[in-house]
């Protein structure tokens, strides 16, 4: 449920037209909290944005009021992807705006929003990864706190659980595990990629970041995983430490199961040291084809 503040920046419209609407023409009916105060739900922000584009084209809001949902998707004819390209960018910012003023609570809408109205390719592309980027910026530059680097990984850690939970009730076909091995903290790429595994309908088994590499090996065959998806930040011990790690895990791994890499760490490994077995991926887009291809042959 969203507040009268962040649906009006998720929409575009002011506060004072949000209220005007609904007195004169009750376009949506939010429910009261305790206090009275409006509380929207994602339902609620994806009509008033249609809306607002539907007066920006010159349809009286009075006539609009009366139209359904699906009439105002066809009046629009705009598609199922949500706002355009270019306008994702602003949920990223008011996550940001929240950490810098201490406000966890408005970075989690922010985001909870963003998950709402925008397919999960985008909310990942656009929103988390140029959030999290830029935090990272900030972070180095001394201008923000660990506590503010925390309210914005964690609203990211908690959306992407939730989302997790509710993909993986209707997933099907041999889970995929997602894991850092030993000494990699570095969470956020991997949990990016959990993501997306989720969002192409695939099993997502998250382990989460610094595991041994027996560990993660005898997790993925004792659960049936058809791959395990490993990710590489750091460079600097790259060619030697990590690389070892990578080979450790790969003996300890049966044969029949995938292995996919990825990050800036993994990008740096010598690729002869790696083998015929690890696929290393560029970047998202390549885990995509990664997943497409299993699911074309799992199902
Ligand atoms: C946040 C952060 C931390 C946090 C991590 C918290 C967490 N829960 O993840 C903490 C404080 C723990 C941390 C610690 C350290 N960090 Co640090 N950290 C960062 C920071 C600021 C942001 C990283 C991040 O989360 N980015 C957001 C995610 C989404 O992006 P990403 O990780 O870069 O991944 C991208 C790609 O690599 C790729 N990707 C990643 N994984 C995968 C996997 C697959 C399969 C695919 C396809 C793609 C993919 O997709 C992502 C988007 O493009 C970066 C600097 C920066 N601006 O990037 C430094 C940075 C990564 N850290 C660095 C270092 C050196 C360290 C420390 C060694 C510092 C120290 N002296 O203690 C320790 C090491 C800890 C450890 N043992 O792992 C260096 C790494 C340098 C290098 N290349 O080797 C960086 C680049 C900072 C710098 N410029 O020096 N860090």
């Amino acid at each position: 449920m969203f507040t009268i503040k962040a649906v009006s920046q998720a929409t575009g419209v002011s506060i004072e037209t949000l209220r005007a609407w609904e007195r004169r023409y009750r376009v949506v009916e939010p429910r009261r909290d305790p206090n009275g105060r409006r509380s929207y739900d994602p339902a609620d922000v994806i009509r008033l944005r249609k809306l607002r584009e539907a007066t920006e084209r010159g349809h009286p809001i009075s006539k609009l009021a009366r139209v359904s949902d699906d009439e105002l998707t066809g009046l629009l004819a705009t598609g199922s992807d949500g706002p355009a390209a270019g306008e994702a960018p602003g949920f990223a910012a008011q996550m940001l705006a929240a950490a810098s003023e201490y406000r966890p609570e408005e970075c989690d809408q922010a985001l909870s929003m963003a998950l709402a109205l925008l397919p999960l390719q985008r909310v990942v592309d656009e929103v988390m990864v140029p959030a999290l980027l830029e935090v990272g910026e900030r972070w180095h530059a001394g201008e923000f706190s660990i506590a503010q680097e925390r309210i914005v990984s964690n609203a990211v850690k908690k959306q992407v659980s939730l989302v997790l939970d509710t993909y993986n009730r209707i997933a099907a076909g041999p889970p995929v595990v997602l894991a850092t091995l030993s000494d990699e903290r570095h969470e956020l790429g991997i949990l990016m990629c959990a993501l997306l595994t989720a969002a192409r309908g695939v099993r997502c088994l998250y382990l989460g970041p610094d595991l041994p590499p027996a560990d993660v090996a005898t997790f993925a065959e004792r659960t049936g995983a058809a791959a395990v998806v490993l990710s590489f930040v750091r460079r600097e011990t790259a060619s030697g430490g990590e690389q070892a790690l990578l080979a450790e895990f790969l003996r300890r791994l049966p044969r029949s199961i995938g292995v996919w890499i990825g990050g800036q760490g993994a990008l740096a490994f010598e690729p002869a040291g790696l083998g015929e077995r690890v696929v290393r991926l560029d970047d998202y887009r390549g885990l995509e084809r990664e997943l497409d291809r299993l699911t074309a042959a799992t199902r």
